[in-house]
């Protein structure tokens, strides 16, 4: 009977380590993605979030793609995956640096934690106590190294000297303040190029085909422009084609949608920085089941790297996997 009876329970132990999360420390999280905005870039985060709930077997709820960037369309959709009750972890990019401090705290005191990807609240360090030091990590590239790198490579296909003109989204958006602070850090070491303007389409794509048109107008001699995101390069080249200077003003963009690939095959644009939005979703839900499942501690800050396509090397095989493909 005895020896039955230690069969048995050797029998259970070893279905529950099959089945795992038996012997985890902590209960197994339910997760939130709030995206900051409807684009492909966080589509792309949302698929590696999803991928990776399923591998872990996490429940995930998916808040609406907010259609416009800001707090005003945000804060309501954050407050009411909150107050659902059901929820232990939000993830979602902050779409100003300060003013998503206080709603995202007024959510973390109802006992809910929160991870952010993409974009950060105060300084991004959560390292340190501060106000804003309560998200468990923030998640999201080197926005600053890439603006530096690309200044360079535009700098390199102007033949380093002339104007240039940069289009952006916001000047409270931590991911592209840092891209325009890193390009200005880069072209600062070119005494030939001049930045004629950096203007701000609030991410929207018409309004930033109006301002590189308006830009254009007001600098006939502009050779480069750096659109620092979806949006913005999208905009700027579509100017650049409407003005007929297709070549002859050099577009670096970020973001690898199929749009700005096939521009860049087309010779509209001619440079394509590709984030890893994949990985950053991936590796969010990651630190929720450490956090949570595992009790471990998370890295306050986890650095996905980049790609850059060029038209030398966008139709190789191994680039593919950097394009921007929600399906
Ligand atoms: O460039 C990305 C993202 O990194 C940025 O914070 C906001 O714009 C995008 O979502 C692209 O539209």
């Amino acid at each position: 009977m005895r020896k039955i009876l230690v069969a048995l329970v050797l029998v259970a132990l070893v279905v529950g380590i099959l089945v795992g999360g038996v012997f985890a420390e902590g209960k197994k999280p339910k997760i939130a993605w709030c995206p900051a905005i409807s684009d492909p870039f966080y589509y792309m985060i949302g698929k590696g979030i999803a991928d990776k709930c399923r591998e872990l077997g996490l429940e995930l709820f998916v808040a609406e793609y907010p259609k416009a960037w800001g707090p005003e369309v945000q804060v309501p959709i954050l407050e009411a995956v909150a107050a659902r009750g059901d929820i232990d972890v939000i993830i979602t990019g902050p779409t100003s640096k300060d003013a998503l401090i206080a709603p995202l705290k007024r959510i973390h005191d109802m006992g809910i934690e929160i991870i952010t990807v993409d974009t950060y609240i105060g300084d991004g360090d959560y390292s340190k106590p501060s106000e804003y030091s309560f998200p468990l990590t923030f998640i999201g590239t080197d926005n600053f190294q890439g603006g530096v790198e690309i200044a360079h490579r535009l700098a390199e296909m102007i033949g380093k000297k002339g104007k240039v003109f940069v289009e952006t989204t916001n000047p409270d958006v931590s991911s592209v303040v840092e891209r325009v602070e890193g390009f200005k850090k880069g072209m600062s070491e070119y005494p030939d190029i001049e930045i004629v303007g950096v203007e701000y389409c609030l991410d929207i794509q018409e309004k930033a085909q109006q301002q590189v048109a308006a830009a254009l107008a007001a600098h006939p001699d502009i050779v480069g422009i750096f659109g620092t995101n979806l949006y913005s390069a999208q905009g700027a080249y579509q100017a650049v084609v409407n003005a007929g200077l297709t070549g002859v003003v050099k577009i670096a963009s970020w973001d690898a949608t199929e749009d700005l690939i096939k521009a860049l095959r087309e010779g509209k644009v001619d440079l394509v920085l590709a984030q890893k939005p994949y990985e950053i979703g991936t590796l969010a839900v990651e630190a929720a089941y450490q956090y949570f499942v595992e009790g471990k501690e998370v890295p306050k800050r986890m650095v996905p790297g980049f790609f850059f396509f060029t038209r030398d090397n966008v139709d190789d095989p191994e680039a593919q996997q950097y394009i921007y493909r929600a399906d």
